[in-house]
């Protein structure tokens, strides 16, 4: 599996990289959510995904806009500000077959739909759910979301006094199984974990600090290439190996790579750094958001990592059958069902 496919390579389905494209990006130049989507083609094409098994979500927003810009196969909704998820878990429950991907802002996600973005964690509805989060409302020229950090300046001088929401602690408190953070420049990290993620049997968080070049890049914002390049702490080096693969023998010393096996026999190596990270300690997470918060660092990569509990689907006891292709002799139950759901209501 390599980056450096030429443009006359094809993966296993035999589909170029262009069957993975979308219309062209309409972003601001050097926008950080550009760079999550040249990841998430990488890494659908890399994981032979077949275009239209993926259903793409989004609200409003820069971010909610890159949908169109990636995957013009797939299946999609644009959803109104900030109620991507309960459009997504009716999609995803009504055609188990799906890929779930949805793709939100910090304002998206963090201001107007905090509440259905808890009830989907706590659902554990099976998508990757990724944030582009720039601390700002991008589409509508800059004002601080709910994610801005607290003492994090406006490039018009206001400063934020608020307390910032962290998506990924949140997501940990909601038994969020798999969460993850990483920066949209850190190329090899974000499509290590957007395949695991694609991957994983439940809801799989990525929050991608992604730059807005535009309204929040300057020094004094803690969401700007600068800050996050100086602050960035990557937890281990990430590497993820589709169950298609033969699993490549690495020559470490015992206990310097962590293993995490995904439900589809798919592997996530972790090489361990000297602070030796647990991402599988949900005690772990929490006192590495305490410190993160205290000494203003940026922890980034596997936060945690729990495949344990049922996605929404398996939760509910729903068919294999998309919904839709289900026949009328499924749906309509004879006459002697019905008489005997009355028999037991009397
Ligand atoms: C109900 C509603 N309220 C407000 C808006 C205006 N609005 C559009 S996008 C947006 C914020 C987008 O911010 P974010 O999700 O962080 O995306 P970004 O543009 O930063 O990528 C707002 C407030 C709206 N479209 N609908
Ligand atoms: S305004 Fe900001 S978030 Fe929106 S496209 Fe431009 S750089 Fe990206
Ligand atoms: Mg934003």
């Amino acid at each position: 599996m390599t980056d450096k496919a030429t443009s006359t390579s094809t993966n296993a389905l035999g589909l170029g990289r262009g069957a993975y494209a979308g219309g062209k990006s309409t972003l601001c130049p050097g926008c950080g959510h550009d760079s999550v989507t040249a990841q998430i083609i990488a890494a659908c094409y890399e994981l032979n995904i077949p275009p239209h098994r993926v259903a793409k979500f989004s609200g409003i927003g820069c971010s909610s806009k890159t949908p169109g810009y990636f995957l013009s196969r797939a299946q999609g909704f644009n959803g109104t500000h900030g109620r991507m998820p309960s459009i997504a878990t009716g999609g995803l429950l009504a055609n188990r077959s799906l890929i779930g991907l949805g793709v939100t802002g910090d304002g998206d996600t963090a201001s107007i739909g905090l509440g259905q973005f808890a009830h989907l964690l706590r659902r554990n509805v099976r998508m990757a759910y990724i944030i582009e989060n720039n601390g700002v409302y991008g589409l509508t020229k800059g004002q601080f979301s709910a994610t801005a950090d607290e003492g994090s300046v406006h490039r018009g001088g206001e400063v934020n006094r608020q307390t910032p929401i962290d998506c990924c602690a949140l997501a940990l408190e909601l038994g969020c199984g798999f969460v993850s953070r990483t920066f949209s420049a850190d190329r090899t990290q974000l499509a290590a974990l957007l395949k695991a993620a694609l991957s994983f049997d439940g809801t799989a968080l990525i929050d991608v600090v992604s730059p807005c070049v535009t309204f929040n890049n300057h020094p004094s914002s803690t969401k700007s290439y600068g800050y996050v390049k100086e602050h960035e702490e990557p937890l281990h080096a990430i590497d993820f190996i589709p169950h298609f693969e033969p699993h490549p023998e690495i020559e470490l010393k015992p206990g310097e790579v962590r293993e995490l096996t995904l439900h589809d026999g798919s592997v996530i190596r972790l090489l361990r750094t000297a602070a030796d990270y647990d991402p599988q300690s949900r005690r772990a997470a929490f006192e590495l958001f305490e410190r993160a918060r205290g000494e203003k660092l940026l922890p980034t990569g596997l936060l945690f990592f729990d495949p344990s509990r049922p996605a929404f689907d398996t939760q509910c006891g729903l068919v294999d059958e998309p919904l839709a292709a289900l026949g009328v002799e499924t749906l309509r139950p004879p006459p002697e069902a019905l008489a005997a759901i009355m028999e037991e209501l009397k």
